[in-house]
């Protein structure tokens, strides 16, 4: 894997996200991997859980609602998890992007989704990161562990949407139809293929929204934040 990121900051600011190949090291999704399934057997042991699905994740996260609300904040304590996210601010550093992009104070951390098939209880319509968006300076980097398709679950961003602003939004935070409607979504959308340990690194006020996961295993996304504690935005001024 080449060590330069090679982010063409001239696409970045055009169209407001970039894809990027090779981002995670085949090694580290394979750690991944079997980090998962040593945490699935040990929870079908465990608890009893039968296995129906060959992703026994599904199995694990669709037996009990509760248990699983107990589960998801530690996923992203995996340290495959940490790791990738400290990788990629390494990276994003020595490759010269945090400067360029005036970062001084460089905040970064991952959040995490696994979602599960068929399940629309958690993606996202159309939106712009307004609520985890806490400074001025901010990108964010989504990266799918497991290949992305229009089958196994994606993201769908619309090339230039940043260039709008913070567009009007609904109660629920996604962006108001009649901001969505002159924005011609069905021609310019772009739905993201690509193989797992590649990733979008994106402004926030990008418009984009999940892609469901119609497959039979769970999409597994790292969504790393890098944002600039020297220039936050105060609560009450969003
Ligand atoms: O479902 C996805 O992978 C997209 C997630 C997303 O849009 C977000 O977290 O802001």
């Amino acid at each position: 894997m080449s060590e330069e990121l090679q982010i063409d900051d001239r696409v970045l600011s055009e169209r407001g996200f970039v894809v990027l190949r090779d981002l995670v090291d085949r090694t580290l999704i394979d750690e991944a991997e079997r980090v998962l399934e040593v945490f699935c057997e040990r929870q079908l042991a465990e608890r009893g859980i039968k296995r129906r699905h060959q992703d026994p994740l599904v199995d694990i996260m669709t037996s009990d609602e509760d248990y699983r609300a107990f589960l998801f904040p530690l996923l992203r304590n995996f340290f495959f998890v940490q790791e990738i996210s400290s990788n990629i601010g390494g990276r994003l550093k020595n490759d010269g992007f945090l400067d360029r992009q005036g970062f001084r104070a460089p905040l970064i951390w991952p959040y995490v989704r696994f979602d599960l098939p068929d399940e629309t209880t958690y993606t996202f319509d159309f939106h712009q990161d307004l609520n985890s968006t806490i400074s001025k300076r901010a990108f964010r980097l989504w990266l799918p562990l497991r290949d992305a398709d229009q089958v196994h679950g994606s993201i769908e961003l619309l090339p230039g949407s940043h260039k709008s602003g913070w567009l009007p939004g609904r109660d629920d935070g996604m962006v108001a139809d009649a901001a969505l409607a002159t924005m011609d979504l069905d021609a310019k959308s772009e739905c993201i293929a690509m193989p797992a340990g590649g990733g979008v690194l994106f402004d926030p006020l990008v418009v984009h929204r999940s892609v469901l996961n119609r497959s039979d295993r769970v999409k597994i996304v790292v969504m790393v934040q890098i944002q600039d504690a020297g220039e936050l935005i105060a609560p009450d001024a969003k």
